[in-house]
């Protein structure tokens, strides 16, 4: 397969993506929930994701497409060229700032991530990676992850983990909150990978995540010696929601062994 031809091709498709979203905020957006009250959708992300399909599939009609709002066929493997696709990640973040939420694509071919991309819609930022020649922040090419100990890291976390809740010991994430130089958690699980692959994070830890959420990500981690994971240290299938956790090589395994306990 052309990777070359097909990261321009993903590129273009992406800005102009982009392009739409920027201009929608002339017009109403309609908002709906889904699972709850704070997992929303609106017609952008479904018309974003219908413009994906349509491009996708007149680029080439055997390629098929995973997407969070289901707009195409129903994808249940990975066999052949599937295209994972969060046409909005951080609807929140969309709705009610108009800023901080991303696209995320990610290229499988027979499951093997190939093409990831994060692209952060307001400041026209790429995060990129094709598979086996390296990753880009725009024109920029990412350095491997350079080692850091976590009495100096900044990972991101949702605050919801550090109170009670089913999924995991929440004392033992304070212990890590509290180990850390500091946190953050910026509402779009994209945009957090895509810090943590250039440095601006040291990692990032979710109990809930899809793989669209994650799939982009993932190959550009690989790309860079981030260290994605679920929170058992396991692989994704990239079908079914997850943990989640990607980090600097030099501590992964330490926050899993010392600070995760899941329920
Ligand atoms: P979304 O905006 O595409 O829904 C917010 O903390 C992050 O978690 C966002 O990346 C958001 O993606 C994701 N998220 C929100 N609800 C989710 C759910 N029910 N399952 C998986 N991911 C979810
Ligand atoms: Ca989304």
């Amino acid at each position: 397969m052309d990777f070359k031809r097909l990261d321009e091709f993903a590129k273009d498709m992406l800005f102009e993506a982009g392009r739409r979203i920027r201009e929608s905020f002339s017009y109403d957006l309609e908002i709906e929930t889904k699972s709850g009250a704070n997992d929303l959708v609106t017609n952008i992300d479904r018309e974003t994701e219908l413009f994906f399909i349509e491009r996708i599939k007149t680029f080439d009609p055997s390629y098929r497409i995973l997407g969070e709002e289901g707009m195409g066929e129903k994808v249940d493997n990975l066999d052949g060229v599937v295209w994972i696709i969060d046409p909005i990640d951080g609807t929140m973040n969309f709705v009610k700032q108009h800023r901080h939420f991303m696209i995320s694509v990610g290229l499988f071919v027979d499951g093997v991530g190939k093409l990831g991309y994060i692209f952060d819609v307001m400041r026209e930022d790429l995060f990129y990676a094709i598979a086996g020649e390296g990753a880009w922040y725009n024109d920029s090419p990412l350095r491997k992850l350079q080692p850091v100990v976590i009495e100096e890291a900044v990972i991101g976390i949702n605050a919801s983990w550090v109170t009670p809740n089913p999924k995991i010991n929440h004392e033992k994430l304070i212990e890590l909150v509290r180990a850390v130089r500091g946190t953050r958690s910026y509402g779009s699980a994209a945009m957090e990978i895509a810090f943590v692959v250039s440095g601006k994070l040291d990692a990032y830890i979710s109990m809930r995540l899809a793989p669209w959420d994650i799939g982009g990500g993932t190959i550009i981690a690989k790309e860079v010696g981030a260290i994605a994971t679920n929170l058992h240290g396991e692989w994704f299938d990239f079908l079914s929601n997850d943990t989640f956790i990607i980090a600097n090589p030099h501590i992964h395994q330490l926050i899993l062994d010392k600070y995760i306990e899941e329920k």
